[in-house]
């Protein structure tokens, strides 16, 4: 394949020589995933990476299970199991089905790996060496009946800001406002409902985020954020920065590593985000690279890192101010793209009352592929997207099934009858070819644009385009009226269509990949490579290869 090195042309298109780390919000390990969370973290992580790699960039993609966190023990509990077999039992669950959809993690690991345990520890240390931590004696809220400090998120009552009755002591899920159970109205513990909360005294380590300021604020001077997140930023620099308390009464985390701290552990918000590095040193390692060359901020990486859009401020604000507070010269963020939710028929996805459909058991249902397509040019980038399963199969069976599918059987069927199974041999093309051929780059262009600019959803939109473009040129053309007469301008119109499902595969892999993979065997005996052209490339298949018939690529959704 040609490669004239135009990428440089495209705006965001990283330089060939960075090394391009991307992330998931790591998922936590407390029982099922749905399909929310694959639209709005997974997908787009994994769309991404893909895309780079193809196109010739060094790309380690991580994620991991988020081990910690008192909804865990909680979840453990309710299970009856021992924490550690409950965070396994779901942590094979998570890497089984996020195989099952093809997300290509370079690594799928824990935060309670050694590394994040040694990480988390060290950086703990050189916050307090910096002076940014804080002791002090604080009151919890405290349940007899659970015996037990209740953490932020077992703890619910009346949100302050919007009065919704099930806002969670660390946050509000209807108004997205960050709380501390203290300033909910009734609280009561989630565990078991007593209302009969206590507060008592305990000891806790605070990051002194108002002491970070200056520090954040010349790292967000040359930060260009998307409009979501940039608003986000903008309202949490404009107010003073609180301390925020690091430390938690639990066993089950990482454990605080100075004196009369021995029975507790980092809030699971501070060792999370370090497991991205622990994580990527963790790859590192393994592949035997200097993981110095990922997670040190020396120029050659580039960190892009997909969420929830709840997940933004400890992203953009609280993690990178650890990161600066601790002073080892640790990679940052450098683009954070932040996705909204996917509801279902109208309800919002939620385990607790069961709206949704888990990865599980859709992928039972369905292809993969289908799946990923519909929730990728669906996907909840500018507002939150509604999935109705009518209009799922609608789009599937038109663009999948209509589109694709029977473009690349009327090709390779119609060829096979009147040219044995050959790619058949061009002649002229004609000026009319020529225009369709700037058509299909100006596509390729705009994929590329959106790809590197992660418009998700009009980069699968741009895929489409050229599925449509196809039939069109097919119908335009109708090789099966003039096959009798005019064998020569048949064959030219077939090669063309040969190398568009040639170009359609590679761009769709990074959407589709189970689909590019059935018409990577389009051509038995020719080893193509997955890259992306910048260029639309006439002369990929050639004249003559031995092709075979790809039929019914998609099943039909009734
Ligand atoms: N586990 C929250 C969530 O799943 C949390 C993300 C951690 S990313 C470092 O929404
Ligand atoms: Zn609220």
């Amino acid at each position: 394949m040609k490669n004239n090195n135009s990428i440089s042309n495209f705006k965001d298109a990283p330089s060939k020589s960075k090394k391009i780390l991307t992330t998931s919000a790591l998922p936590y390990v407390n029982g099922l995933q749905h399909l929310g969370h694959l639209a709005g973290n997974n997908l787009p992580t994994d769309l991404y990476s893909r895309f780079l790699r193809q196109k010739g960039y060094e790309v380690l993609s991580v994620c991991g299970a988020d081990m910690h966190g008192a909804a865990i023990e909680i979840g453990a509990e309710k299970e009856g199991l021992s924490v550690l077999d409950y965070s396994e039992k779901y942590f094979k669950k998570i890497i089984s089905v996020y195989k099952k959809f093809n997300i290509s993690y370079d690594i799928f690991s824990k935060t309670s790996i050694k590394e994040n345990f040694e990480l988390t520890q060290e950086i703990a240390k050189r916050l307090l060496e910096n002076g940014f931590l804080v002791e002090k004696t604080i009151e919890m809220f405290f349940s007899k009946v659970d015996n037990r400090f209740l953490m932020d998120r077992l703890i619910e009552g009346v949100c302050p800001f919007c009065d919704f009755s099930n806002a969670r002591g660390d946050q509000c899920d209807k108004c997205g406002e960050l709380l501390t159970p203290q300033e909910l109205k009734n609280p009561f513990s989630k565990i078991s409902g007593d209302k009969n909360l206590e507060l008592k005294k305990t000891r806790h380590l605070f990051l002194q985020l108002g002491k970070l300021k200056p520090k954040l604020e010349e790292w967000l001077a040359n930060k260009r954020w998307d409009n979501t997140t940039a608003g986000i930023v903008k309202k949490w620099m404009k107010v003073e920065l609180k301390d925020r308390c690091i430390t938690r009464d639990l066993e089950w985390g990482v454990p605080v590593p100075f004196p009369n701290f021995e029975n507790k552990v980092f809030y699971v918000w501070f060792d999370a985000p370090i497991a991205y590095l622990a994580m990527t040193k963790k790859l590192c390692l393994d592949r035997n690279i200097d993981p110095n060359e990922w997670i040190k901020d020396n120029n050659s990486t580039m960190w892009t890192q997909f969420m929830g859009k709840d997940n933004i401020v400890f992203h953009s604000i609280i993690f990178p101010a650890i990161l600066l507070g601790a002073d080892q010269n640790w990679k940052l963020v450098d683009t954070i793209k932040g996705l909204n939710f996917l509801n279902f028929e109208g309800e919002k996805f939620s385990k607790s009352n069961n709206v949704g459909i888990y990865l599980e058991d859709a992928i039972k249902l369905y292809q993969s592929d289908m799946l990923r397509y519909y929730l990728i040019i669906n996907s909840p980038e500018t507002a939150d997207f509604n999935f109705k399963v009518e209009l799922f199969k609608d789009t599937i069976n038109k663009d999948l099934n209509n589109t694709l599918g029977n473009f690349v059987s009327r090709v390779t069927k119609f060829t096979a009858k009147y040219f044995d199974d050959n790619v058949p041999v061009p002649c002229q093309f004609t000026q009319e070819d020529v225009s369709f051929f700037d058509n299909i780059q100006s596509i390729l262009d705009d994929y590329h644009r959106n790809m590197f600019s992660l418009n998700i959803k009009k980069s699968a939109e741009n895929v489409r385009s050229l599925w449509i473009q196809g039939n069109k040129f097919i119908t335009d053309n109708e090789p099966w009226k003039i096959v009798k007469n005019d064998r020569e301008r048949t064959a030219t119109i077939l090669f063309i269509c040969f190398q568009l499902i040639d170009l359609f595969r590679r761009t769709m892999k990074p959407l589709i990949p189970d689909t590019a993979d059935k018409l990577s065997k389009m051509t038995p005996d020719l080893k193509l490579d997955d890259v992306i052209p910048d260029r639309f490339d006439l002369a990929v298949l050639p004249k003559g290869e031995k092709f075979s018939i790809i039929d019914n690529l998609f099943e039909k959704l009734e």
